[in-house]
């Protein structure tokens, strides 16, 4: 028997809980070639999977979660691949509570087990949020050109004191993974699906890769990653676990005429799988 302890983590919005449902839904359906079914239900049964499950096939958005409240979510699996069992236990936590991580330097001794326990790590990220989009000082010198001022002079840019609200996703990423490295002994490096979810709304920007998007947008994560190695191997996905839009009614309409199983996709670096294991699979491969 194999336990993965997988740290879902990824600021608030980002997409955490509705991946949790969309992964309960795909165990428990009748998906031919499932790569992970569930196994028995012992260890699996969880009102609040079955909850957020419903809700997902009903396309509702999942319930937030509570910051004070850290959902445990067990799953016993098969892995089809090759039967092995694989328990996954998925600590559904608020992305709150990373802010809080960042902003007051220190967490719970529960979280810190947690972390020792951990085998991977799901990094979700929102593309929509601006906090995730890098703002090139060549473009506000060019709004300022825009306003009548010279790039030289700072008239018409209004700087705001620090403060944790403002502090771009990225670098409370890095320090996410800053602490873990500096919590726990790292043998083998921890490996990392980083998850840009969302993906159904930044496909139609006629997207580059998951990886690029990440570089582009986020490259003070992008060049953590790549240069510590020696703790983290990441792994890119574009991941869309509603499958659409929910604020579309149309594109809704259109996820009732499938299976609820056909309605996530996976975008990899050069294809599209309808599979929604792939970034777990990934994690429990040695
Ligand atoms: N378009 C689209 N929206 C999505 C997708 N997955 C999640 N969302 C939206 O993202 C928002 C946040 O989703 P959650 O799963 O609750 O995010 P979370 O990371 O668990 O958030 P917290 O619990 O607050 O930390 C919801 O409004 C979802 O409808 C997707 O695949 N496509
Ligand atoms: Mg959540």
């Amino acid at each position: 028997m194999n336990t993965n302890r997988i740290l879902f983590a990824g600021m608030y919005d980002s997409g955490k809980t509705t991946f949790i449902a969309a992964l309960w839904a795909y165990v428990n359906s009748d998906k031919k070639g499932k790569h992970l079914k569930l196994n028995t239900l012992a260890n699996s049964e969880n009102e609040y999977l079955d909850t957020i499950r419903e809700e997902w096939l009903q396309c509702k958005k999942v319930t937030r979660t509570n910051l004070n409240k850290t959902e445990n979510v067990k799953m016993n699996l098969l892995k089809e691949s090759n039967s092995e069992n694989v328990i996954l236990e998925i600590p559904d936590i608020s992305g709150e509570l990373f802010s809080n991580h960042f902003q007051l330097r220190e967490w719970t001794t529960e979280y810190d087990s947690l972390i020792h326990q951990v085998t991977g790590i799901l990094l979700f990220i929102n593309p929509n949020d601006k906090k995730n989009r890098t703002e090139f000082i060549a473009d506000s010198l060019e709004i300022v050109k825009g306003l009548g001022g010279t790039p030289e002079s700072n008239d018409n840019v209004n700087f705001a004191a620090w403060s944790e609200e403002h502090t771009s996703n990225q670098v409370k990423l890095v320090e996410t993974l800053q602490f873990i490295e500096a919590r726990k002994d790292i043998v083998e490096p921890i490996k990392v699906s980083v998850i840009v979810s969302r993906w159904d709304l930044i496909e139609a920007e006629d997207c580059p890769s998951p990886e690029q998007w990440i570089q582009t947008n986020m490259p003070l994560l992008y060049q953590y990653l790549k240069c510590n190695t020696n703790y983290f191997k990441p792994s890119y996905f574009g991941v869309s676990a509603q499958g659409c839009d929910y604020d579309n009614q149309n594109d809704v309409n259109r996820m009732f005429d499938i299976e609820p199983f056909d309605r996530p996709f996976i975008r990899l670096e050069n294809e599209v799988v309808k599979d929604l294991t792939a970034p777990i699979i990934w994690l429990t491969e040695k």
